[in-house]
């Protein structure tokens, strides 16, 4: 039976493993290669005057990243990784590798992002890769432990739609039989209907599809997002769930993956409740303190501003109580101020990691917002609709999965944190 080769200690007697091979050494007289599964690595030593003529040509065949079953006595010693090597009697090449790799996975000759992704399945055989994964699907787990905890149904909304939910730019259209379909930028419609349905709080994890030209190092064109819709709740509420989400993930992940977190050099401090919450007017005038190009009140923040605020604040906070005419149609007016609304954005202080709100529950003034935006009703139907038979009031927001792990793992890139980036020139693998 194949044993993970994690679980091969200096005192194991006797084993069998299949792995990929990392390295093959051929010294002469004696020949070592290390196998690696996903649990670690092995070495196996062959002191070729001391093994069968079967293995000693399978040895001659094997090559780097092939796949190989190793059975043989396991010895302590101490040169070697985790103190203990194979040596085997018998050996078996099950997958052949072919030579040369579009990819050195030990390594030892640094490939470019783009070389990575093309092979995405070798650059992930490194355990460096597969750690931000592991922690990724950690991240992922977590949340929703923690959405259901708190009483969230998992729902799952449709990816082909017929209208735009953030504004109406930056969607992907599709040809959908004889009708003009989009790929969803967002579940936000869908979310909000459940609200009417009296789900009350529901959450999503799922793609977000947006048509962004630029090419930058924290944009996709096919991005995860965590959305979280919840009844009878305001802004403050939602921020608050929000911001114990992110800090039981943090914990959890510190907890849990210890060894991908070492792999990675990342010592994980978990943020403090509260973040702050900084009004849209303060930040901007943060921002504007340090930064060339000055924001003018109404204006979205820069990269720059972005940065400039996350070095005075240096932690996770919120930006609140932003300009009405910079959200979207559905974030709900203050009602005695209404040039302002209850909208916030969670910052990590490199980047914007979540955008939410209370939403307007009221059909009239949903109605009148989506008009001043220049959009036409008539295409919202089915989603105002579930406004006129009962509404409750409601908040929620959407998190970027992938910002949220590059942030925590201070990866450069967000193609880091994921399998298989869709960005403007990349469409394969
Ligand atoms: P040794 O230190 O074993 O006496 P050596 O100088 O006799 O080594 P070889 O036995 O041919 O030379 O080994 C060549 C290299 O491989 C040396 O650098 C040695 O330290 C290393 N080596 C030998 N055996 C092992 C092993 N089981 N695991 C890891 N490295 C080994
Ligand atoms: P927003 O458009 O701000 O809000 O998106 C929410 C979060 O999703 C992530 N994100 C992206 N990540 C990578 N590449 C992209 N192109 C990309 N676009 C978005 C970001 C962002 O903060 N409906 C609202 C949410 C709500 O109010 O509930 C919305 O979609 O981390």
């Amino acid at each position: 039976m194949r044993q993970p080769i994690q679980a091969v200690t200096p005192k194991t007697e006797y084993a069998e493993v299949i792995g990929w091979v990392h390295e093959v050494r051929d010294l002469g007289g004696l020949a070592f290669f290390v196998i690696r599964d996903r649990s670690g690595i092995i070495q196996v030593t062959i002191p070729k005057k001391k093994v069968t003529a079967e293995v000693l040509e399978t040895v001659r065949n094997i090559s780097r990243e092939s796949v190989v079953r190793v059975r043989g006595q396991v010895k302590a010693i101490e040169k070697a990784p985790g103190g203990r090597e194979i040596v085997p009697e018998e050996l078996e090449i099950i997958s052949l590798a072919e030579s040369p790799l579009p990819l050195d996975v030990a390594e030892k000759v640094p490939a470019e992002l783009d070389t990575r992704l093309d092979s995405r399945f070798l650059d992930a055989r490194k355990p460096r890769v597969r750690a931000i994964f592991f922690i990724r699907s950690a991240v992922t787990c977590a949340a929703t432990a923690f959405l259901a905890s708190r009483g969230c149904i998992n729902i799952t909304t449709p990816k082909i739609v017929a209208a735009a939910t953030e504004g109406g730019t930056e969607l992907f259209p599709i040809a959908y039989f004889e009708k003009e379909a989009f790929m969803n930028q967002s579940p936000q419609l869908y979310k909000q209907m459940m609200m009417a349905a009296g789900f009350e709080s529901v959450f999503e994890i799922g793609p977000i599809f947006r048509a962004e030209e630029h090419n930058t190092v924290r944009h996709l064109n096919e991005a995860t997002s965590l959305d979280v819709e919840v009844s009878f709740a305001d802004h403050n509420d939602v921020m608050e769930l929000l911001e114990d989400l992110i800090i039981h993930v943090y914990e959890t992940v510190a907890k849990t993956c210890s060894n991908e977190l070492a792999e990675l050099g990342i010592e994980l401090a978990v943020p403090k409740k509260p973040f702050p919450r900084i009004p849209y007017i303060e930040a901007i005038e943060i921002a504007n303190r340090t930064i060339e190009e000055k924001i003018a009140f109404g204006g979205d923040l820069s990269p720059a501003a972005e940065r400039a605020v996350g070095d005075a604040v240096g932690t996770h906070y919120f930006i609140v109580d932003w300009p009405t005419d910079t959200r979207p149609y559905y974030a709900m007016p203050y009602p005695d101020r209404p040039e302002f609304c209850k909208a916030f954005d969670l910052m990590h202080p490199r980047m914007e990691l979540a955008s939410g709100a209370q939403r307007i529950h009221d059909y009239n003034l949903l109605v009148e917002r989506i008009r001043a935006k220049g959009l036409s009703p008539e295409s919202f139907e089915f989603y105002l609709k579930t406004f006129r038979y009962g509404m409750p009031p409601h908040a929620g927001w959407g998190l970027g999965i992938e910002r949220l792990v590059m942030t925590m793992l201070d990866l450069g890139n967000i193609r880091e944190a994921v399998l298989f980036p869709r960005d403007r020139h990349r469409l394969t693998p």
